[in-house]
């Protein structure tokens, strides 16, 4: 069967184990030659084939509920579910979303982007169940990285008290989250899978030892299980256990998915995958290359269009760090995002000051506030976006003591292909009403060394630096050649008949188009979001009309702070507009045409100042 003339999952019921293989092989074929064309979650995807065909043939979705947790790895559901057809569009403006997505399919219960909710939403939906909602069986597919973090944690412990509810998890266990696994409960399930290596090893060996000597061997290998394994950490916490079982054996997949549909208790299936399964660069990649690919080449691995010439502002960051760090000991914080914060470099040079602590990001803030106490330094590397899971860690854990930390803000702003689930414009109003907190965004890579060294050398309490996901030109620059930056705005232009007041990377072209065109518009870059300037506020001509522009959410953002403070000091201006995002969430697309679309490009900003000064 050609994958793009599958329509809904209905046709597996009928197939044979042989037939399951061959449909695997073609949808791996088919998601490596499409994701080369268009790049996107390769590792995490090959690695569920069988899993999610399995699933599909065993349960009957959409009234059997299948929660993908993350939602990274569901291209071979997508197939399933009658989307194959699209995949050209995957996570292009307008096109197929990367993650699960309710307005797409029926088979799509439940959406996400951010990791370790399905059990939770799981558990939800057992509930609705419960007072007659009309559902089947629900489903909660979870990787092990996903697993370790605090929200599935809390779910795991709360579902598996209740033995009147049915949950099934099937716990994805590729010893990988992006990057390899870290934290104690990797460790407990590799024992869980040396224990089945074990037994294995004593069915085939048993018969080999001479009789005398089994039982001793067999004492020695029951005090060697008790060590390794304890009792099964899942069956302690109330649930039926099951595995570990080779993930890309339909056999035990359907034998082990047709006994948990019949079992009244909770339960999880354990199963082991190979991320990254049937192409040779993604099965041997360990520090999670492969797990969010651009375009490539499927023979060479080569990335279509490699980035020449450029830098990330997340390396210009990174660089920045092992730079400091070979002249000062502090640490650096990342939870799980090692690999897109490009801070692989730092943990070779430093590994004894790079801490990963997995998907945690609460954590990560609370981690530091510890750290920060002891008077070290730490930096905290988070994308915008996950730092909404740390609200609380930074407002009553660092703030609130007034720690000096710096936070990393990566990914401020759209993010493209990631889409609404990731976009990183709410993070400005979540910080920006904590006391003793610090924002700054800085316009180019220059100046964010500058910020960086205020932030590190004479700052005191908790400072945030956003960067885009966006690309500078690759210049080396040197730390000892950066002078620190203190909180201020710069005056770019000076013009008499409308204040912009802005901040972020787009600012380097306004500033040269205002000065070719010689357009009467005087400029402010806002670099420090907070604290907000006075002494440049009180130079603003309240008399012309003032515009303020940000990559962000309108509500609470700084446009809104600007505004305050000119009601509170009784100033009015003739007119004021914000440009920003209007109280909505931003779907996936290219950044050039999505900031186009909601009018945040450098022409829209320009047009609309100029409809300013002509009104
Ligand atoms: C709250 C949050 N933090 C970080 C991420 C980024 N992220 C996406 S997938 C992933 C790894 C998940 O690992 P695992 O659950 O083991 O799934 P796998 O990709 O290995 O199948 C991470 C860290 C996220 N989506 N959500």
């Amino acid at each position: 069967m050609n994958v793009i003339d599958i329509k809904d999952p209905s046709f597996l019921k009928a197939l044979s184990i042989k037939e399951l293989e061959s449909l695997s092989e073609e949808i791996r074929a088919f998601l490596m030659s499409s994701l080369a064309e268009t790049g996107g979650h390769l590792s995490s995807n090959l690695g569920v084939v069988e899993a999610t065909i399995a699933l599909h043939k065993v349960f009957d979705s959409p009234h059997d509920k299948i929660i993908f947790d993350v939602g990274h790895q569901t291209y071979t559901h997508k197939i399933l579910t009658g989307r194959a057809n699209q995949f050209a569009t995957l996570r292009k403006t307008d096109g197929l979303s990367g993650f699960l997505k309710r307005s797409e399919s029926q088979h799509d219960c439940f959406e996400a982007g951010h990791s370790s909710t399905s059990l939770a939403a799981g558990a939800g939906m057992l509930y609705a169940k419960n007072l007659g909602a009309n559902l089947g069986h629900v489903i909660m597919f979870i990787g092990d990285g996903a697993l370790a973090s605090g929200p599935a944690l809390e779910a795991l412990n709360f579902i598996g008290h209740d033995a009147q509810k049915h949950p099934i998890i099937i716990l994805n266990d590729n010893e990988m989250s992006i990057s390899k696994n870290i934290g104690h409960l990797s460790r407990m399930l590799t024992k869980i899978r040396m224990r089945k290596s074990l037994r294995r090893l004593r069915k085939t060996t048993g018969k080999l030892i001479p009789k005398p000597f089994r039982n001793l061997t067999l004492k020695v290998e029951k005090r060697i299980r008790g060590f390794i394994s304890g009792h099964s950490y899942f069956e302690d916490l109330g649930y039926t256990y099951f595995g570990p079982l080779d993930g890309h054996d339909y056999k035990s997949l359907l034998k082990v998915f047709e006994i948990a549909k019949k079992e009244a208790q909770p339960c999880v299936i354990h199963i082991r995958t190979q991320k990254g399964r049937g192409y040779p660069h993604s099965e041997k990649d360990t520090v999670g290359s492969w797990h969010g690919v651009s375009p490539f080449n499927i023979e060479t691995g080569e990335p279509i269009k490699p980035q020449n010439g450029v830098k990330s502002y997340s390396k210009i960051v990174a660089e920045y760090l092992t730079q400091k760090a070979a002249l000062e000991s502090f640490y650096v914080i990342t939870p799980a995002m090692m690999s897109g914060s490009e801070l692989r470099e730092f943990q070779v040079a430093y590994p004894q000051r790079f801490i990963d602590v997995g998907i945690a990001e609460q954590t990560a803030l609370t981690m530091a506030s510890g750290i920060g106490l002891n008077h070290i330094k730490v930096f905290v590397s988070i994308y915008s976006t996950f730092l909404q899971r740390a609200y609380d860690a930074i407002l009553h854990d660092l703030a609130r003591h007034d720690v000096h930390a710096v936070i990393g803000i990566d990914r401020a702003g759209l993010v493209g292909g990631d889409g609404e689930t990731h976009q990183g414009i709410y993070d400005i109003p979540l910080l920006y009403h904590i006391p003793n907190m610090t924002i700054a965004h800085p316009k180019n890579a220059e100046e964010m060394y500058g910020i960086l060294q205020y932030a590190f050398n004479e700052h005191k309490g908790v400072i945030a630096v956003r960067y885009p996901r966006e690309f500078v030109p690759a210049i080396e620059l040197d730390i000892s050649k950066s002078l620190a930056i203190p909180p201020s705005w710069e005056r770019l232009t000076d013009g008499k008949t409308v204040t912009l007041i802005t901040f972020g990377t787009h600012i380097e072209s306004l500033t040269r188009i205002i000065k070719e065109r010689k357009l009467p518009i005087t400029l402010i870059n806002a670099r420090y979001l907070k604290p907000l300037d006075i002494n440049i506020l009180k130079t603003i001509d309240s008399t012309k009309p003032l515009l303020i522009v940000e990559e962000s959410t309108l509500n609470g953002g700084l446009g809104s702070v600007i505004i305050s403070y000119f009601a509170d000091q009784n100033i009015r201006f003739p007119k004021i507009k914000r440009l920003g995002f209007d109280d909505c969430f931003v779907p996936q697309g290219d950044r050039e045409t999505m900031l186009m679309r909601y009018g945040l490009d450098v022409d829209s900003i320009l047009e609309e100042a100029e409809k300013l000064y002509e009104t």
